[in-house]
């Protein structure tokens, strides 16, 4: 870890299972899904499906209110011991759900402190909601940064959408980077510890990540984590025939981008939005809310 780290932000990697690795294998994170809508169109992502930035294509989470939302988080801290994470990942985008994302964050701060507080964005909107992301103590944030370069953005993403307004092509892509880079220096200004999700797209932006990881590490970014591209069915990557990369591709992508001084992450196991429990497992089933209720 870069040695100009606080002790309270070490401390707070030490128990985060993403940040740490070796964290993973003691403390468990449960994300809680109770934001539906998202605000851009990725081209690896169908909308019926859990948002493909950070979960796996294909599953579909059910959507919690913050009520429900609240209920659940208090169940299951009580019945797994190892959690330290609450995290909301979708099945949208967070951000693009304010109310419903920050209330249940302020539910579960109140109910369950002991807990870190974990978000995920594709970052469109995150610029504005730095303040209440500071007060509620959100610690830990990613952003699902793919290009740096909006020419290769507009091969990812064919729309935007902000404030009424839909744009389109490199426009929507430009807008997208800069707001994405924009609330990452924002953050880290304030000392959040923020993590770059980038989805590696063979064709479009395997050669280019290189330069994102430089750039969103100059802006503070504290890991960046890159995972495969896995095309949701039914999406346009899908019908252009793309494919995910090989497993030997990956690493040596993580390989460069640790050479270049950063912190990479490489035990992603792609959560779903409702995923409870140790990474890579998925224990929602035993904590179904109607059963919890119940037998508290
Ligand atoms: Fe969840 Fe993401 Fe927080 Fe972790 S997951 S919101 S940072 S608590 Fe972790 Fe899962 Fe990979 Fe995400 S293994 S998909 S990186
Ligand atoms: Fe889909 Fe997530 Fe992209 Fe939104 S941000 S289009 S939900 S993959």
């Amino acid at each position: 870890l870069s040695s100009c780290l606080s002790n309270e932000a070490e401390d707070e990697i030490s128990r985060h299972p993403c940040y740490n690795e070796e964290a993973h294998r003691f403390f468990a994170r449960m994300h809680i899904p109770v934001a539906p809508a998202c605000n851009i169109q990725c081209h690896y992502c169908n909308r019926k499906f859990d948002c493909v930035n950070e979960s796996r294509p294909g599953v579909v989470s059910e959507v919690l209110t913050p009520t429900q939302a609240e209920q659940k988080v208090k169940g299951v801290a009580a019945q797994l011991m190892q959690l330290s994470v609450v995290g909301i990942a979708g099945p949208g985008d967070p951000l693009a759900n304010p109310e419903v994302t920050f209330d249940t964050f302020e539910r579960v701060k109140e109910h369950v402190p002991d807990v870190s507080l974990c978000l995920s964005t594709n970052g469109l909107t995150l610029y504005r909601h730095i303040e209440e992301i500071v007060r509620l103590g959100i610690r830990h944030v990613t952003i699902t940064i793919n290009a740096i370069d909006p020419d290769i953005g507009r091969e990812i993403y064919p729309w935007v959408f902000d404030e009424g307004v839909r744009y389109e092509g490199r426009e929507a892509a430009e807008l997208l980077i800069s707001r994405q880079l924009q609330g990452l220096e924002l953050l880290a200004a304030r000392g959040i510890l923020v993590k770059v999700n980038s989805v590696m797209i063979p064709g479009i932006n395997d050669q280019h990540l290189p330069a994102v990881s430089k750039r969103v590490k100059e802006l503070g970014a504290e890991l960046h984590n890159v995972t495969p591209l896995i095309i949701a069915p039914g999406s346009q990557y899908e019908r252009d025939g793309r494919k995910a990369p090989r497993p030997k591709e990956l690493n040596n992508l993580q390989e460069i981008l640790g050479r270049d001084g950063m912190k990479v992450m490489r035990h992603c196991r792609q959560c779903r939005a409702d995923a409870i429990g140790l990474l890579g497992q998925d224990r929602n089933q035993d904590f179904v809310l109607e059963k919890m209720e119940a037998d508290p």
